[in-house]
């Protein structure tokens, strides 16, 4: 579908040679960036200032989810083996479904402003995205609501799609995001070393919305059963990986690259991927670990064991 795909004969298989998978979708997440700026307008000037904080041209991250869900709506328009074919629209249908697709794009971001700025407040962070976090700029009480706001928004474009399943999956992912972070608040001691209990912690933080919100997509492209399912699981992966990928991140980055501090994870009490991939495999690093945990002045001792 691309010019930039190369069929390579040697090795009959489909390659992308250079391929930037953000550019295939590059001018329609321009387009969503542009209408989540429109959603965000308040009508009191103070929350307005807070509200549009982050997506303002520049401040607006990495926009990874948007991204993955117009990648995940361009997917499901190709014809996919086994599966009943993608629904014949015409242009009209055809334009207004990726509208709808577009509108879980908006969603997802909305929510997960939403989640960082109502995060900055619990953590007492400093800064988000390179930039001053909004409860240093501007205080936790206009964070909090600016975060109230967001979801409010979201919640209006979500009933406007008109489809129960997709509200309730999204709904769903609020709960599953507070869920997450007070896994992330509360651990035993026990449960601070276990894999188990990360992983499930890291589905609800980082991989529900994305699993989730791909499953929305598919399901407003009329698929359900198999391919909604794939669609879910697909995102669910991605979600655990892009989250596993940020813990490494938390142990190599340097404040610049992260826009945070470094190993800022690890010192709010949070045991990282890297350091439960280590335990696993040297498990006397287990009460080094703990012993860093019990007394934060010790934390760099235990960080240079790792
Ligand atoms: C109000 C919806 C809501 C939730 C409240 C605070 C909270 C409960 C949940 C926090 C969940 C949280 C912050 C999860 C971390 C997810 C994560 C990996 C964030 C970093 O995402 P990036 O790297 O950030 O995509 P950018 O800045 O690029 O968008």
């Amino acid at each position: 579908h691309s010019s930039r795909y190369h069929i390579h004969h040697q090795s009959s298989s489909v390659v992308e040679d250079e391929l930037d998978p953000f550019s295939l979708v590059a001018d329609e997440l321009s387009l969503v960036s542009n209408k989540l700026r429109a959603m965000v307008v308040a009508e009191v000037p103070k929350l307005a200032s807070a509200a549009e904080y982050f997506f303002k041209m520049g401040v607006e991250g990495k926009r990874f989810r948007p991204t993955v869900l117009l990648l995940m709506s361009t997917a499901l328009n190709l014809p996919i083996p086994n599966a009943s074919p993608p629904i014949e629209l015409d242009d009209t249908l055809a334009t207004d479904l990726r509208s709808r697709q577009q509108c879980i794009a908006e969603i997802t971001e909305m929510i997960h402003v939403a989640s960082l700025l109502h995060d900055d407040v619990l953590d007492d962070a400093d800064t988000r995205r390179g930039i001053g976090s909004l409860n240093v700029v501007m205080g936790n009480k206009l964070s909090v609501l600016a975060g109230d706001f967001l979801l409010s928004r979201a919640c209006v474009a979500l009933a406007s799609l008109k489809n129960t399943e997709v509200v309730s999956l999204l709904a769903k992912v609020v709960e599953h995001l507070v869920t997450g972070e007070t896994m992330q608040m509360t651990t035993t001691s026990d449960q601070r070393c276990s894999m188990d209990y990360y992983m499930q912690k890291t589905y609800y933080k980082t991989a529900s919305l994305i699993s989730n919100s791909c499953k929305a997509i598919a399901i407003l492209a009329g698929q359900t059963g198999e391919v909604a399912m794939l669609a879910f699981d697909y995102g669910k992966n991605l979600g655990l990986a892009f989250q596993l990928i940020d813990d490494v991140l938390d142990f190599t980055g340097t404040s610049a690259s992260l826009g945070k501090g470094s190993l800022s994870d690890i010192r709010h009490g949070i045991v990282t991927a890297p350091m439960l991939f280590a335990m696993e495999e040297f498990p006397q690093l287990r009460a080094i670990v703990e012993e860093g945990f019990e007394n934060p002045q010790n934390i760099d001792l235990t960080l240079e064991y790792l």
